[in-house]
């Protein structure tokens, strides 16, 4: 049972109130997550005026994906850095749009965290004005940048989403469940929707670029025909865009994947800013989230933009997934 919903809790009061539950807790991590819902507003704020202002189309740059550069992708990363650089705890900021991790030396205090984001997810749906997100997750910096990046996804301390769609969400979990924020215009605040949304155990909708059907792996094509010769129906929505996908199977269950193909024989989503995270949001919402082959969560990075195969959704569907894969 999902618990409903108070009045007008804003982001920042219910931050404050989980962190009245551990007296150990600092504050520090309720004022990055504040910052994480400022960086919402900022960007949300683009995205509907981007049209109007000439903000879609392209910089001509390309990044180390060897991705072209949207304006919105550059404009995304930016309000990120600058929502960290001037926050005392934040020690470094590492996106997709930097070769390498961002190192804040600045500040006195002692710095606890390493932000980690994708600054615009769904970047080919800028210019045709459908949804996109932004991805984050917060990890402890313990020894150097990189030492604290190249760890598990088990060692992330918050993570979640923003999507910037019909409204304006935020999702985050710090480990103790997942939680949805709407923002209101009106008062410029993200007032809670759902507390400790659960995903259902087993649901409707496939999500995956089926136009790559004939090069992905075998196991893939496998469960994907699996799927279509099941007694029960599955409908298939695919946005371009992780973010809106996951957050729809959040709500009406299901499976998205992208997996390892004959092109990209690694897969072609980012390990510690786009899989890791939102990984932390389906487990911790009663889903899974896997390679195929290995739990998402418990893979130990090599490198900063690495990439992995991915699927994620409802624990039925994925252990279906998985079984293709150990046949
Ligand atoms: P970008 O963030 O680079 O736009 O990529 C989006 C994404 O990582 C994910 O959000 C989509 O589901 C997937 O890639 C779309 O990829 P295809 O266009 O190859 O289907």
């Amino acid at each position: 049972m999902q618990e409903k919903k108070p009045q007008h809790l804003t982001l920042n009061r219910f931050l404050v109130q989980r962190q009245l539950k551990h007296p150990e807790a600092t504050g520090e991590l309720t004022a990055v997550m504040d910052q994480i819902g400022k960086v919402g507003k900022i960007i949300s704020n683009y995205m509907r005026r981007a049209a109007l202002e000439g903000l879609t189309g392209l910089t001509g740059a390309v990044n180390v994906q060897g991705e072209k550069v949207k304006k919105l992708d550059e404009i995304g990363n930016s309000v990120f850095v600058e929502a960290f650089e001037y926050v005392d705890m934040v020690g470094a900021i590492v996106s997709e749009e930097m070769d390498r991790p961002l190192v804040i030396s600045s500040a006195n205090r002692k710095k606890k965290y390493v932000v980690l984001v994708d600054p615009i997810d769904g970047s080919s749906n800028l210019d045709v004005d459908c949804v996109v997100g932004s991805i984050f997750s917060i990890r402890n910096l313990k020894g150097s940048v990189e030492e604290s990046i190249l760890r598990k996804g088990t060692d992330q301390v918050a993570a979640g989403y923003l999507m910037y769609g019909t409204s304006t969400l935020l999702v985050y979990s710090a480990g103790d469940g997942v939680h949805i924020f709407v923002l209101d215009g009106q008062i410029g605040e993200f007032v809670l929707e759902h507390e400790n949304i659960r995903m259902p155990e087993r649901g409707k909708i496939v999500s995956s670029n089926f136009g790559n059907y004939r090069k992905w792996a075998q196991p893939a094509r496998e469960f994907a025909d699996s799927l279509a010769s099941e007694r029960e129906e599955y409908a298939l929505r695919y946005s371009g865009a992780l973010v809106a996908d996951l957050h729809q199977i959040l709500h009406l269950g299901g499976i998205y994947f992208y997996p390892e193909d004959a092109k990209r024989p690694e897969g072609k989503l980012r390990l510690l800013y786009e899989c890791a995270p939102l990984a932390m949001i389906a487990e911790q919402a009663g889903g899974a989230a896997t390679t195929g082959r290995a739990r998402v969560m418990d893979i130990h990075p090599e490198k900063v933009h690495q990439r992995v195969p991915y699927a994620i959704g409802s624990r039925y569907e994925i252990r279906r997934y998985e079984e293709f894969y150990r046949k």
